[in-house]
């Protein structure tokens, strides 16, 4: 079963981790060159021995697919997750004009006042967000990230390369190709970057009709970021395969350094005492429409029965 590969690689790593500190402080095991397999024709591997929010991974894999970098596109489709990425480019501004926001992350974690501040200071920055179009356009976009890299990709000579069209030609053209590669990981801009590229590279395969993609990710976060990753990649590669004729293959997950936070131990122990459900599936219509028309409403989750989501501290 799909779902087993992921906890029985959490137990492993729970249990024969090497004890290794990283950049946030909190600490890990940690575990390097782990891979998991998922017949994508088992169902679709969204993890149901906790619930995690199908309708975020979605809307952020939409608005990477269009290209698009501005938050405004998430916050009006209720999605918070790079939130605090934009702010934190917002308050190092000279437009920022409110209290000291020095390393928000930490301090509204030890410090209740300052708290109180920050989720002013974040409740008015995503209310511009959304009713200004001017001060979306000057401080919502993320720059380099995924919709960057994957569609305008820009090159030494000025150009810009769209990956993903590119590879979706090259899927129908010439599906026994070997180089059906999408590359996320910029060496010129990574220095630069606060968050540089989690899941740096992914290949397509077809044999038999199907389509198979292998991602992968340099730094797997097991706990949060491994089951978003996961149904993330599951999609991309069903919307490809619907895209060029073909049916699902599998989804390959390479992980460099896979790692479990100290303060998600017990969050992991909760989940593994729990049996797997039977996996959802998804379904995409109308047919009409292409992979870059798509939107969040032509993309339906079924039958997903998963255990209760549980709380756990993102790491930043
Ligand atoms: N992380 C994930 N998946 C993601 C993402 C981040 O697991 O899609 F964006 C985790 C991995 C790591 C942290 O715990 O976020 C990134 O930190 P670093 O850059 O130090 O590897």
């Amino acid at each position: 079963r799909s779902e087993q590969q992921y906890l029985d690689l959490l137990t492993d790593i729970l249990e024969n981790g090497d004890q290794k500190m990283d950049r946030t402080g909190i600490g890990t095991r940690s575990t390097f060159g782990r891979q998991m397999r998922f017949d994508l024709s088992d169902g679709f591997p969204l993890i149901t021995t906790k619930r995690v929010p199908f309708s975020l991974i979605k809307s952020e894999l939409l608005w990477f697919i269009k290209g698009d970098t501005n938050i405004q596109y998430l916050l009006k489709h209720n999605n918070n997750i790079w939130n605090e990425w934009a702010f934190q480019r917002y308050v190092n501004s000279d437009d920022y004009q409110g209290p000291d926001m020095e390393d928000f992350g930490r301090r509204s974690l030890q410090d209740e006042e300052f708290r109180k501040r920050y989720e002013q200071e974040m409740a008015a920055f995503k209310k511009r967000m959304l009713n200004e179009d001017d001060f979306a356009a000057k401080h919502g976009d993320l720059g380099n990230i995924y919709g960057r890299q994957w569609r305008a990709w820009k090159t030494s000579r000025g150009e810009t390369i769209d990956q993903l069209a590119d590879v979706i030609e090259m899927i129908k053209k010439n599906p026994d190709s070997r180089r059906l590669i999408v590359s996320a990981w910029n060496p010129e801009d990574v220095p630069a970057m606060a968050l540089p590229p989690c899941h740096t590279l992914f290949q397509f395969y077809v044999a038999d009709g199907k389509l198979s993609c292998q991602l992968y990710q340099r730094s797997a976060d097991m706990f949060i970021g491994v089951p978003f990753n996961i149904a993330s990649y599951a999609l991309l590669t069903q919307l490809i395969a619907r895209e060029c004729g073909l049916a699902v293959g599998t989804f390959v997950h390479a992980l460099g350094d896979a790692h479990l936070y100290q303060n998600h131990f017990q969050q992991a122990k909760t989940q593994l005492s729990r049996e797997p459900h039977t996996l959802p599936t998804v379904s995409v219509s109308p047919q009409s429409r292409s992979i870059f028309e798509l939107e969040a409403d032509d993309i339906t989750l079924k039958d997903y029965e998963p255990h209760p989501a549980i709380r756990a501290p993102i790491a930043v």
